[in-house]
C-alpha cells in the first residue's frame, strides 16, 4: 500500500477529454504497444482506474501515458487509458496529445512537421501545424479501416427492431443509421443515446459472438462502440454521429476512430470518393475532417486508409495523487 503521484496536462480535442500522464505512468514490459497494452492491464490497470473513473476523472474522461518507441525510425509510442479499458487506437486523444506533447516540448520529431506514432492497433502517421507557440491543427492517417458486417439486426426494448452494419475504425463499431425505429440523433438526448446504447451493444455482442475479430489482431473482438447519425446542424457539413463509449459516454467529439469507420462503411457501399473531405459533426457541433486517402485491403476484405484532422486547446496542468494508504477511492469508482 502507498501513494503514488501522476504528473498530467490536460487538454479537449473539439469538446472531449484528454488527460496526458507526463510522469509517473510504468515500466511496462513488450515489444509492441500491443504487449505494452497487455501488460498494464495485467498489471497496472488500477492506475487508469483511479485517474478516469469519477473522483479524479469523469464518464467521458480518456488519457494516454507516452513510451519511447520500439522502432527508432517512429518518434513516439502511446497507451490508451480510457474509463472503458486501453482502448488499441483512440483519434481524439491521439489529438490531443500530439497537441500537448508539441506545444509542451516532450517531443522532437525527426521531421517537422510529421511524427510517427506506435499506437497498439498499429503504426499512426501525423501531420500538424505549428505556426507559433500552438498547435492550429493535427491530421493522423489511420490504421486499415474496413466494413465488417451489414444489416445486422438487434432488438432496443426502447425502440424496437434496428439495423445496423458494423465497421472498423481502430475499434468495432455498430452503426445505426436513421430508419423506421429511429428518426436520427436530433430527436435524442444524450442521455437517452446512453440508455439505448448500453442495451443494444450487450444485445449485439450476445447475439453475434466471435462475428467481430480483426484479421491481424485477435484481442479486437467485439463492437465496442456504437455510432448513431443524424441530420447535421450545419448545412455545409456532410454528416452528424454520436459516439457511445465506455459505459456512459457520448463522445463530445466527432470521434476519430468511429469517423475512419464511418467512412470505411460510406466508401464501400460507393457514398464517398477517395479524396472527397468528409466533413463530420460531434452531438455538440464541433467538427472533424476526414477523407478517404487510400484504397488498400484487410483479411480479404477492401478497406480504407482514413486520414482524420482536428483541433485540441490544452487547458489545465495536474498533479494527482492516488493514495491507497487512506482513501478508500483511490482507484475509483464507477455509479
Ligand atoms: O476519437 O477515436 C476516438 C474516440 C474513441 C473513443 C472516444 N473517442
Amino acid at each position: 500500500m502507498s501513494a503514488h503521484s501522476f504528473t498530467c496536462i490536460d487538454a479537449h480535442t473539439c469538446g472531449n477529454p484528454v488527460r496526458l500522464v507526463v510522469e509517473g505512468g510504468p515500466n511496462l514490459q513488450g515489444g509492441s504497444m500491443e504487449e505494452k497494452r497487455q501488460h498494464f492491464l495485467k498489471e497496472f490497470d488500477w492506475i487508469r482506474k483511479g485517474l478516469m473513473f469519477e473522483p479524479r476523472g469523469h464518464d467521458m474522461m480518456s488519457g494516454s501515458i507516452l513510451y519511447p518507441p520500439h522502432d527508432p525510425q517512429n518518434d513516439i509510442a502511446i497507451l490508451f487509458i480510457e474509463t472503458s479499458g486501453c482502448l488499441p487506437m483512440c483519434g481524439h486523444g491521439t489529438i490531443g496529445m500530439i497537441t500537448i506533447a508539441l506545444e509542451e516540448g516532450l517531443i522532437e520529431p525527426k521531421v517537422p512537421g510529421k511524427i510517427k506514432m506506435e499506437a497498439p492497433a498499429g503504426l499512426v502517421e501525423i501531420e500538424y501545424h505549428k505556426p507559433n507557440k500552438k498547435v492550429e491543427w493535427v491530421r493522423f492517417t489511420n490504421v486499415k479501416s474496413y466494413l465488417a458486417a451489414e444489416n445486422y439486426t438487434v432488438h432496443s426494448s426502447f425502440l424496437g427492431e434496428l439495423t445496423f452494419d458494423v465497421a472498423y475504425g481502430g475499434n468495432f463499431y455498430a452503426i445505426v443509421d436513421a430508419q423506421e425505429n429511429f428518426s436520427g440523433i436530433q430527436d435524442y438526448s444524450a442521455s437517452d443515446l446512453i440508455n439505448f446504447s448500453q442495451e443494444i451493444r450487450k444485445a449485439i455482442n450476445e447475439k453475434y459472438p466471435k462475428h467481430f475479430i480483426h484479421p491481424e489482431n485477435s484481442n479486437i473482438n467485439h463492437v465496442s462502440h456504437i455510432l448513431w447519425t443524424g441530420t447535421p446542424l450545419d448545412e455545409n457539413s456532410s454528416g452528424r454521429n454520436a459516439v457511445f463509449y465506455g459505459d456512459k459516454a457520448i463522445d463530445r467529439s466527432p470521434c476519430g476512430t468511429g469517423t475512419s469507420a464511418r467512412m470505411a462503411q460510406l466508401y464501400a457501399k460507393g457514398a464517398l470518393k477517395k479524396g472527397e473531405p468528409y466533413v463530420h459533426e460531434s452531438y455538440i457541433g464541433s467538427k472533424f475532417v476526414g477523407k478517404v486517402e487510400a484504397e488498400t485491403s484487410i483479411g480479404g476484405k477492401k478497406a480504407i486508409i482514413p486520414s482524420i484532422q482536428g483541433w485540441a486547446k490544452v487547458y489545465g496542468r495536474n498533479t494527482i495523487t492516488i493514495d491507497e494508504t487512506d482513501d478508500p477511492y483511490a482507484h475509483g469508482f464507477q455509479v
